[in-house]
């Protein structure tokens, strides 16, 4: 179960190409340099059964998203943009976050006990992100 990663800390510790990304989606030369220069630390909540919050915490700004497993909710991204969103599990330690709207991307967490790694795609612009358990 995902739920075994719940409470673990992670801090980013290696990006590649996330500045493509981000202008990919649209986000202005400002925001991204503040974006580009931070290290968030993230962790996922297990609220029951199949509901969780992912946080991610940043001198930027703390993104908290409530999901369920399997269930449609819109989400408020920090760029204002407002997208309905779906996150599913593959495996046991893969969460894969489909946003729609005007810019569609596959974000992908895989966890272990040590990191998460994420693959966040939009268009044709994939970028790594690794995050590394705090402590
Ligand atoms: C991460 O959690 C990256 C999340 C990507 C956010 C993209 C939107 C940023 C708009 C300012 O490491």
């Amino acid at each position: 179960m995902i739920s075994r990663f719940a409470g673990i800390k992670y801090k980013l510790d290696k990006s590649e190409n996330f500045d493509e990304y981000l202008k990919a989606l649209g986000v202005g030369m400002l925001t991204r340099k503040v974006v580009n220069s931070i290290s968030p630390v993230v962790e996922l909540v297990h609220n029951g059964d199949s509901s969780y919050t992912f946080k991610s915490t940043s001198t930027f700004k703390t993104i908290v998203i409530n999901f369920k497993i399997g269930e449609e909710f819109i989400q408020d991204l920090p760029d204002g943009r407002k997208v309905p969103t779906i996150i599913t599990q593959e495996g046991d330690n893969k969460l894969v976050e489909e946003q729609k709207g005007d810019k569609p991307t596959t974000i992908v967490r895989e966890f272990t006990k040590d990191a998460v790694n994420m693959t966040l795609t939009t268009d044709s612009v994939v970028c790594t992100r690794n995050y590394k358990v705090v402590g």
